[in-house]
């Protein structure tokens, strides 16, 4: 049943170069699309149907041993490089010592290290705990069940154009319904969505969108029922819309004032992704708890929310957990993976990152009627693409544009409730050639339209 691999070991030692040998996808990718079709639910999509072999540095290969420049980190997960010589190494050495025992059954000490380093490195200087799960809506459902524990409320705030998760719970408080929530209700009650604050699109400033936000809070469900404000600190599925200025603090300001848990679901923008730690310290907002997953551990399952030590503590014994939640290997990934952030430096290299993109997307907007805004921060970039002389979105566009990279071998994400942002997340450790190259084949894609 197996495929005899050409390449089979990844990491940073791949050459760091775009090679195309075949038409995207190539022939034994097509052969595998066609057993794909046969074995696996329809209901599972791909943005493209090429078969990875091997990754690391910025590239992936694929099975008809194309090299393609990864510019989206399986959505911004891989930030320390795919096959991360740390992340592979620590989890090589777990695997072979143990690689389950349910810390809820018999403790370990690589989950303790996973918790003391998120409560050292997430925002504030407070007192905190995490506990840890597996994937990120499962964060995100926690820290509802955590928020509500420790209020004893029920309400749970969210944002327009949110995401936070396919599970329940969190499908009812991601905003966009196609392809997310189409079919599958009923939802969760007591999620109540408020306006997020959109800059190109509202004109507003961070304290009037915050106001906005927080007169239909206290108007449609009272400050006083509030469990949870939730909210991304830039909304990633949504469109990596960044809000004002002011409007996270006031945010932050209101849940003190009302008892509320202000939770940042930092599950894409966390781990140095924007340039610091975390998109909360870029306006020095300290959540009572931050849900993270994603970028944690080099591409192992894992994710966590962290807080006050009261709220984390305000839980009965034996209500938080899961048969897998903080599994070994998983733990020893996020290990090696936030040695070699601090070691590397990646926040630092994803300011950088951004200071080579933003000016050439700004460029490209200047010349291209097509992009309406640049937005971003660090190596969380956008671009919303528009009907030229208007703020229509314009998904056609957006999806020709991505399939013309796809085709030249670079690997882009779309994203935005209209489908009409095209968005940059590459590896922290991407080579400054192949960032460049990349960003020539995406300015290449936006021109040739016209
Ligand atoms: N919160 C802010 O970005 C995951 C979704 C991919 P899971 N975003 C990628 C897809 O198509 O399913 C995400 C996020 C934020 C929560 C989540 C959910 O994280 O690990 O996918 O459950």
């Amino acid at each position: 049943m197996s495929i005899d691999f050409a390449v089979t070991t990844g990491g940073p030692t791949l050459p760091q170069e775009r090679r195309l040998v075949t038409a995207i996808p190539g022939p034994r990718s097509i052969e595998l699309q066609a057993r794909r079709t046969q074995a696996v639910s329809a209901g599972v999509a791909s943005v493209l149907p090429v078969f990875v072999v091997a990754g690391g540095g910025g590239v992936l290969i694929d099975v008809d041993g194309n090299s393609l420049i990864d510019m989206g980190s399986g959505i911004a997960v891989t930030s320390v490089g795919n096959a991360a010589p740390k992340v592979v190494e620590s989890v090589a050495r777990q695997a072979a010592e143990f690689t389950h025992a349910c810390f809820t059954v018999t403790p370990y000490e690589g989950y303790v290290a996973v918790c003391e380093a998120l409560n050292e490195l997430t925002p504030g200087d407070h007192v905190k705990r995490s506990a840890l799960f597996n994937s990120g809506a499962e964060a995100v459902e926690n820290a509802v069940k955590i928020a509500r524990a420790y209020t004893h409320r029920q309400a749970v705030v969210v944002f327009e154009h949110g995401y936070h998760g396919r599970t329940n719970l969190t499908m009812g408080m991601t905003a966009k319904n196609m392809p997310y929530k189409h079919s599958f209700g009923p939802f969760a009650p007591e999620i109540y969505r408020v306006p997020m604050s959109y800059p190109f699109h509202d004109g507003l400033s961070g304290a009037e969108a915050a106001a906005h936000a927080i007169s239909r809070i206290d108007k449609e469900v009272g400050a006083e029922n509030v469990a949870a404000i939730v909210v991304e600190p830039i909304a990633g599925e949504g469109g990596f819309v960044v809000p004002a200025e002011g409007f996270l603090p006031e945010l932050v300001e209101y849940a003190r004032a009302n008892g509320i848990v202000f939770v940042a679901d930092e599950i894409q923008t966390g781990f140095c992704r924007t340039g610091a730690w975390f998109a909360c310290n870029h306006e020095g907002v300290v959540p009572d708890l931050i849900t993270t997953a994603k970028g944690i551990a080099g591409g192992l399952p894992l994710a966590a929310v962290t807080g006050r030590a009261e709220i984390m503590d305000a839980v009965h014994a034996g209500g938080l957990g899961g048969t897998y939640a903080g599994n070994p290997v998983a733990c020893a990934a996020a290990l090696g993976a936030i040695a070699e952030m601090r070691a590397a430096g990646l926040d630092a290299a994803a300011r950088r990152i951004g200071e080579l993109m933003l000016p050439r997307l700004h460029a490209l907007a200047e010349r291209s009627g097509r992009i309406g805004d640049v937005r971003g921060r660090g190596a969380m970039t956008a671009v919303e693409i528009v009907v030229p002389g208007t703020k229509d979105p314009d998904p056609a566009t957006t999806a020709a544009v991505a399939g013309a990279c796809h085709a030249a071998g670079v690997v882009v994400l779309t994203a935005g409730t209209y489908g009409n942002v095209l968005r940059f997340l590459p590896p922290l450790t991407m080579p400054e050639h192949l960032l460049d190259e990349a960003m020539t084949v995406i300015e290449d894609a936006v021109t040739a339209l016209g």
